[in-house]
């Protein structure tokens, strides 16, 4: 996936700010065009002179070489003024010059990783907690790596090939009948033990199926909460009615909604949460608000204190969010977003949130690691099932035995990252963003 050459991108976050970097690697002759004085490859910072058409701009750079640079190659940080034209223009001379190419997403980890610099491991984390957008993701990533998955399948794979060296050895020796190097039901019973163990490795869940229709989001909150002002917020429109008194909304409003990437949802604004149903109609309005809260894609926890305490009915994790944020806490939000609907305030971050927890916006990092995993460890699992269904035979067919062992072992190689990991690095990488 690593194309050779030397590579160039801003490493900062878009937008103006007092200073920016941009990140080279490669090799240093094919950035030499760019200064004026000549770049040496020692290891340090200082000050240089960079050619932009006529113009001449200071920046300091900061090189550091082969091998013990981040990516393994020698490489240049550069340091500018960091407004968003100067910065466009330095990445535009850097990758026009001969042999220059701009960063493909991940491109300077996975050139850390082919160098040797990283393990997969170490890629993978690097990978996660940037795209991790909040902490629920983070904690889901790091519950993953934890897991030592790639240990583990070392340890599976090798319990596999042991087995299957066995099985070939009866291959190889099968015209000596007193030869037999591993009797069926011995097979069985170790590819058992692998089963059980890869058995507790896979989520419960079978892989999702693809979602039809438009996914349920729905505003979950206290009353007065400012939940029917958000609504009317992202649906555009004075759909729902707003008060100050609480218990406003009573019945589900529903409308559709279109997400940043042109995705749609139905956005659901119900009543508000209260501690105790006192009578009759409250308690219906209540089972009915809980009953949308559990069957929606995706909740929107809504609290202006940013406080977030009590469980929603239903088991559902929500996108906690801190409402009315024109309006100072004492204490610090534990929200994912927070946002003014009066104001507009963040609400494209809101709306990119919830097309992530609405499952629209592609899967998270740490999701696609996971989903790929888990898919090999399920494949993994079919072909040692198959193999001791086999040997379980009344006339063990070894071949086939030895081929379903070794398509076993190409798919937890996969999570070992020992054997041709291209696609998982694929993966991983994609997900990154350009300049990392
Ligand atoms: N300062 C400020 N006030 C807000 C904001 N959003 C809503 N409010 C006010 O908060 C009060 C309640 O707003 P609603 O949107 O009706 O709240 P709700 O959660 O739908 O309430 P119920 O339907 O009763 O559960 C109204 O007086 C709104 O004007 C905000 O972002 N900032
Ligand atoms: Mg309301």
């Amino acid at each position: 996936m690593t194309n050779p050459g030397s590579i160039a991108s801003s490493a900062s976050a878009p937008g103006s700010a007092p200073r920016a970097v941009i990140r080279l690697s490669g090799d240093l002759a094919d950035f030499q065009p760019l200064f004026e004085e000549e770049i040496q490859p020692s290891r340090g910072a200082r000050f240089v002179t960079l050619k932009l058409g006529e113009i001449r701009l200071r920046a300091m750079v900061v090189v550091t070489v082969a091998p013990s640079s981040y990516t393994g190659e020698d490489s240049v940080d550069l340091f500018i003024p960091g407004g968003a034209a100067v910065v466009s223009r330095v990445v535009r001379e850097i990758v026009e010059l001969p042999g220059v190419r701009q960063a493909g997403a991940g491109e300077f980890t996975a050139r850390a990783y082919t160098n040797g610099k990283l393990t997969i491991d170490q890629a993978k984390t690097v990978a996660a907690t940037i795209a991790a957008e909040n902490e629920a993701e983070l904690a889901e990533v790091n519950r993953l790596m934890n897991q030592r998955l790639g240990e583990k399948a070392m340890s599976w794979a090798s319990e596999v090939s042991e087995c299957l060296a066995l099985v070939e050895a009866g291959i190889d020796f099968a015209d000596q009948e007193d030869v037999v190097a591993i009797a069926p039901k011995a097979l069985s019973d170790r590819l058992g033990l692998v089963l059980g163990e890869l058995g507790e490795h896979v989520s419960g869940d079978e892989p999702r199926e693809s979602r039809t229709g438009v996914p349920r989001v729905v505003l979950a909150g206290e009353p007065s909460a400012g939940k029917s002002t958000l609504f009317n917020a992202l649906v555009g429109k004075q759909r729902s009615v707003v008060d100050e008194a609480p218990g406003t909304t009573r019945d589900a409003i529903a409308e559709i909604v279109e997400l940043p990437g042109g995705s749609r949802i139905e956005l659901v604004d119900l009543a508000g949460l209260e501690e105790v149903a006192d009578n009759q109609l409250s308690s219906a309005i209540f089972q009915r608000t809980a009953a949308e809260i559990e069957a929606a894609d995706a909740v929107l926890h809504c609290d202006p204190n940013g406080v977030f305490e009590g469980e929603l009915p239903g088991a559902q994790s929500a996108l906690r969010v801190r409402t009315k944020a024109d309006i100072p806490i004492a204490h610090d939000s534990r929200a994912d977003v927070d946002v003014c609907a009066l104001d507009g305030w963040h609400l494209d971050d809101l709306r990119s949130a919830i097309a992530r927890a609405a499952g629209l916006a592609g899967p998270s990092a740490g999701g696609v690691i996971a989903a790929r995993f888990d898919s090999a460890i399920r494949d993994a699992m079919v072909h040692i099932q198959s193999a001791r269904r086999l040997a379980e035979a009344p006339e063990a067919q070894w071949e086939l035995i030895a081929g379903e062992l070794r398509l076993a072992l190409d798919e937890l190689g996969v999570i070992s990252g020992r054997i041709d990991p291209d696609e998982v690095l694929g993966l991983i990488f994609q997900t990154f963003c350009i300049g990392k």
